[in-house]
């Protein structure tokens, strides 16, 4: 049971090996394979505009597509992906509802029933008061699905991530993808922070349904939910940048210890084998964020910086971790 992910130099040029299960490029020059497998995210890079994210089994793949979705698996993992059209619905809540209905309807019965983690990429993410705040409005949308029993007991790593710059009444695509198993991942929390499931009322109608982090242990892999600067369920350090980073890093590594305290075989510390994507909300901001990630981060440690919006306004940053080790 094999599956590898790495930062590669873009590879448009060359067929996707058979064994291929996903290949994501960011932004709108990203140079991506005329291939079902390959997943565009719209958001710009600020730094590594080059790289494109593979993932690879160790098995030939089957592709099944029908409008809207694709989905590739081999024996042991399924990687899928749901983009549609918000305008085709009542709302995001709505929209939202219906793509993980279609998730659902693929995965839930399928060879690879436990989803792992996800990826949600939408527009406008702060826009509107309250609860009517879309990324509280996608909250509410997903929960009818992820929560309401499914999958049961299983939340998945996520990430839920807005698109600057998009028409504020949110008429545009809602990207989704993710990664499913034959067998379940293991779920792992962060001592620091209150569980994402049980944040209190004040973050809106819906909790949002997503695990701190994922651990396949035999891979092994841990995959890290988006982390930011919260502590308890509070966010820290309104408009300080660079004190939200250390938050942050702080967050991640806290997960790291909790998953090596399970005797996972990862390596100790974030570095050549963890593959950072840096959600960045001040695209003038890069060069102090990536000053500061050289300083704290083993130098050889991949990383993309994505100029996006994060899911609370009050936040700067938010870095996923895709964590490796030893294979056993
Ligand atoms: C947080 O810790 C920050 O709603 O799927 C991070 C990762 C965040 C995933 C999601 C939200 C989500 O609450 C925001």
């Amino acid at each position: 049971m094999s599956l590898r992910v790495e930062y590669r130099r873009s590879l448009a040029a060359e067929p996707l090996s058979s064994d291929t299960l996903a290949v994501i490029g960011f932004g709108q020059h990203a140079r991506l394979p005329g291939d079902v497998r390959a997943i565009r995210v719209p958001l710009e890079p600020l730094q590594g505009s080059d790289l494109v994210e593979v993932w690879r089994g160790d098995t030939e793949t089957g592709t099944h597509t029908e409008p809207g979705v694709r989905l590739t698996a081999n024996r042991d993992h399924a990687f899928g992906v749901v983009e549609i059209h918000e305008r085709d619905h009542a709302d995001i809540g709505a929209a939202t509802t219906a793509a993980y209905a279609t998730i659902r309807r693929l995965q839930q019965d399928s060879r690879h029933p436990y989803i792992l983690r996800m990826w949600n990429y939408l527009d406008a993410i702060n826009h509107g008061t309250g609860d009517e705040e879309r990324y509280k409005q996608f909250c509410l949308g997903r929960a009818r699905t992820l929560g309401s029993g499914w999958p049961a007991a299983h939340f998945p790593a996520a990430t839920a991530i807005g698109r600057p710059d998009q028409d504020p009444q949110g008429r545009g695509q809602l990207q989704i993808f993710w990664l499913a198993g034959r067998q379940p991942g293991e779920m792992l929390e962060n001592p620091r922070q209150v569980s994402a499931f049980q944040y209190p009322r004040q973050y809106g109608p819906a909790a949002p349904t997503f695990s701190r982090a994922v651990l396949l242990r035999d891979t092994p892999l841990l995959m890290i939910s988006g982390t930011a600067s919260i502590v308890g369920h509070a966010s820290l350090h309104p408009g300080d940048l660079l004190a939200q980073c250390a938050e942050t890093l702080a967050n991640l590594r806290s997960v790291l210890q909790c998953a090596q305290e399970t005797g996972a075989a990862l390596d100790e510390d974030l570095g050549s084998r963890s593959l950072l994507k840096v959600y960045l909300r001040e695209a003038a901001s890069a060069p102090r964020i990536d000053a500061f990630l050289r300083e704290n981060l083993q130098e050889s440690t991949p990383r993309l910086i994505l100029n996006a919006d994060i899911c609370r306004e009050d936040l700067l940053v938010e870095i996923d971790c895709l964590h490796g080790g030893s294979p056993r």
